[in-house]
C-alpha cells in the first residue's frame, strides 16, 4: 500500500475536532490513578498498531537516521546507530484512543546519549521527527530531556516489528502515543515550535495523558 488511509484519517481528525468542542478529555475515571492515567484502560494481551495506512519497509542495510536543522547536519547508518551506548528500558505506553500498556521492554539509545553524539545549536527549542511513512511529530527538547525518552529498535527482546515501526522508532513515554515516531529517518531541530500530522488536525500540541492534553 502506498496511498494513506485517508477516510481514517479525517474520521480520527473529526474525533479531534468534536471532542475539542466538548472540552478536554472523556472525563472519564479509569481509576487506580497511580499507574493508569484517566480515561485510558490498560490493554493485557497484545499491543495494538495505529498508523496512516502504510507500514514502510526499510531493510536495516538501507536505513538511515538524518540529524537536521539547528544542528550540524548528520547522518547514522545502521551500524553507527547501534555503535551508540544502547539502554534497556521498562515503561509503560499511552495512546489517546485510551489503550495503554504497562511494562514494555524495550531497548535502544536514550535521548541523553543521542544527543552527545550530536551538535545541537544552543537556539535549538524542539525537534520535529520525520518517518519514512511521512509521518510528522513535534516534540519540545524540554520533553525530550525527561527520563525514559529513546531512539528504539528492540522491543520484548526481539527487533521492533515493522508494524510497530521498525526498525527504529522514538519513545517518548510520557506522552501520548502519536509523539512517538514510527519508522524515524530524521530528526529535524527547530528555533521555534511547528506542529506535526496530528497536530495541525486537532490534537493536542503537547499530549500529557495525566493531564488528558487529547485534542486542543
Ligand atoms: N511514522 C508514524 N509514526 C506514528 C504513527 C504513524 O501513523 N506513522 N502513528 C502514531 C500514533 S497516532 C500512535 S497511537 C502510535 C501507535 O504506535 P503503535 O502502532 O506501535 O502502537 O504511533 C504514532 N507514531
Ligand atoms: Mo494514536
Amino acid at each position: 500500500m502506498d496511498e494513506t488511509n485517508d477516510k481514517l484519517i479525517q474520521a480520527k481528525q473529526n474525533i479531534a475536532q468534536t471532542r475539542s468542542a466538548k472540552g478536554v478529555g472523556t472525563g472519564r475515571d479509569a481509576g487506580s490513578r497511580d499507574r493508569l492515567p484517566p480515561g485510558q484502560r490498560l490493554v493485557k494481551d497484545g499491543w495494538p498498531v495505529l498508523d496512516l495506512g502504510i507500514q514502510p519497509d526499510i531493510p536495516t542495510n538501507l536505513w538511515q537516521l538524518r540529524v537536521s536543522g539547528a544542528a550540524q547536519e548528520r547522518t547514522f547508518s545502521w551500524d553507527d546507530f547501534l555503535g551508540l551506548p544502547q539502554t534497556k528500558l521498562v515503561t509503560d505506553f499511552h495512546c489517546v484512543t485510551s489503550w495503554s500498556i504497562f511494562d514494555a521492554h524495550i531497548e535502544g539509545v536514550l535521548w541523553k546519549d543521542f544527543l552527545a553524539a550530536i551538535e545541537v545549536s544552543p537556539q535549538a527549542t524542539h525537534a520535529m521527527f520525520h518517518s519514512f511513512d511521512g509521518y510528522k511529530t513535534n516534540v519540545s527538547l524540554e520533553e525530550m530531556a525527561q527520563p525514559n525518552v529513546a531512539i528504539i529498535h528492540r522491543f520484548g527482546g526481539e527487533p521492533l516489528s515493522r508494524e510497530h515501526g521498525g526498525p527504529v522508532r522514538t519513545w517518548v513515554p510520557q506522552l501520548y502515543a502519536w509523539k512517538s515516531a514510527k519508522w524515524v529517518r530524521g530528526i529535524e531541530f527547530l528555533n521555534a515550535d511547528k506542529r506535526g500530522f496530528w497536530e495541525v488536525r486537532g490534537y493536542h500540541n503537547h499530549g500529557d495523558p495525566w493531564k488528558e492534553e487529547r485534542y486542543s
